[in-house]
């Protein structure tokens, strides 16, 4: 049996659904893909586009011959409908995928003592989903979301850059058949184009970003915490899967880096509103929603309350209005006037005279106005 198909071997031994290789060549795909971008103004958040090592693995190894692309599966939240979106739900991915791939760069090294690697999940500057796509672990749909056979889009991924020759996979045929779903069920039409996401208007985005949400898209929001499943949800190939997996993913016990456990239930915005500051890092210090800090997921928290429109929510956003984080007190006094009622205008009214900070105070005003 070749080495390649050892690795590989070893891999769904692992519990690593998904494995690939790809010979270490620029990402033209991916190169093209952000000109694209560039060409409509559209922004790509959070990373560094213009660096050259995001389109070329031999800038990362030097000698490097191969990228090895991994995808593991992310099962259906134990909490569904808690606000936080699938990929975030359970242990941290970037340590899940990250530690799969190590067990495989360990693997290399057993039968190649002086190869190099490194391996990195969105922790490294390439790009995953071209990775993923050239390795022939799926292909990547109007949504541009990458799809496994079998898995649908409902895959973390990652990459391990060797100097290691291994046999290369072909990318697989594309299943997405321009149905256009996703880009229709989109609550702000943020897939601008099949393929192409204007990120300042996508929810997964608002709800990551930092500072003051937009007014236009909070009602968008709905009860969104933490990511947005809507253009993953309504594809028709993800559809189609089975609803229960677990019978198929063969995760052999002692491989915690391949499935998510034992991390508390995420609970309802109310819980998450009222977060002390030490139980934060206790409750979700293990999750991927986790590096974006207590404020933002409180923030977010704030609007689904107020989308929510329960009245009983209100003693727990009165609490929050006298928050020391003006950003919060703002949130908080938006999500009080879309509640409304008696009990929601009086407190708004009662600290409106009293509120120091401008912004907030315009917050307030505009909820009362409602
Ligand atoms: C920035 C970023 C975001 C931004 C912008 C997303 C975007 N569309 O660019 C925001 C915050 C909005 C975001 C949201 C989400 N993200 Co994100 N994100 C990233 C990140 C860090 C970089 C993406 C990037 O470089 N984009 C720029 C373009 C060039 O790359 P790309 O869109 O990833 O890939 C394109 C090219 O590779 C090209 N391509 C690939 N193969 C081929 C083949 C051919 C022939 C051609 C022509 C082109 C082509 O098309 C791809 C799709 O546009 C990656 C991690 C990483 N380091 O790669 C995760 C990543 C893409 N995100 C991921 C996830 C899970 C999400 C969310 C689903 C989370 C959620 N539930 O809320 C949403 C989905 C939004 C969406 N519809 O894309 C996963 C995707 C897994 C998958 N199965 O595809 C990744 C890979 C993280 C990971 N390691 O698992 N994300």
């Amino acid at each position: 049996m070749s080495f390649t198909r050892r690795l590989k071997e070893y891999a769904r031994q692992q519990g690593i659904p998904l494995v690939g290789a790809t010979a270490a060549h620029p990402f033209t795909e991916a190169i093209e893909t952000v000109e694209d971008y560039q060409k409509r103004g559209l922004m790509v958040p959070f990373v560094q586009v213009d660096d050259p090592a995001r389109y070329d693995p031999r800038l990362i190894l030097p000698g490097a011959k191969t990228v090895v692309a991994v995808g593991l599966w992310q099962p259906p939240p134990d909490a569904p409908g808690s606000g936080v979106a699938r990929f975030a739900h359970g242990y941290d991915y970037h340590h899940r995928v990250t530690g799969a791939l190590e067990k495989l760069g360990h693997f290399i090294t057993k039968h190649y003592p002086n190869a190099g690697w490194k391996a990195m999940a969105d922790t490294g500057p390439l790009v995953d989903r071209t990775a993923a796509w050239r390795a022939g672990l799926g292909w990547v749909g109007h949504n541009c979301l990458l799809h496994a056979p079998g898995l649908g889009s409902w895959v973390s991924l990652g990459e391990l850059v060797t100097d290691v020759e291994l046999e290369p996979d072909v990318p697989v045929p594309s299943e997405c058949h321009g149905c256009d779903a996703c880009r229709a069920a989109c609550p702000t039409g943020a897939l601008v184009a099949p393929g192409r996401l204007d990120a300042s208007r996508c929810l997964s985005y608002l709800t990551q970003t930092k500072g003051w949400l937009p007014v236009e898209f909070r009602h968008a929001l709905g009860v969104r915490i933490y990511g947005c499943d809507t253009c993953q949800e309504v594809c028709p190939v993800n559809r189609a899967l089975p609803s229960a997996r677990d019978s198929d993913i063969h995760i052999p016990a002692g491989t915690p880096e391949c499935l998510p456990t034992g991390v508390p239930a995420i609970p309802g915005p109310a819980a998450v509103l009222g977060c002390a500051k030490g139980e934060f890092a206790k409750l979700w210090g293990h999750t991927a929603f986790a590096w974006r800090g207590r404020q933002v997921l409180r923030r977010n928290a704030a609007v689904a309350l107020g989308n929510l429109g329960d009245p009983a929510a209100v003693p727990v956003l009165q609490q929050a209005l006298a928050d020391p984080n003006p950003l919060i007190r703002g949130h908080v006094a938006w999500a009080l006037g879309r509640i409304g009622g008696k009990a929601a205008r009086q407190t708004l009214e009662r600290v409106l005279g009293g509120e120091p900070d401008t912004r907030v105070g315009q917050e307030i005003r505009q909820a009362l106005s409602q």
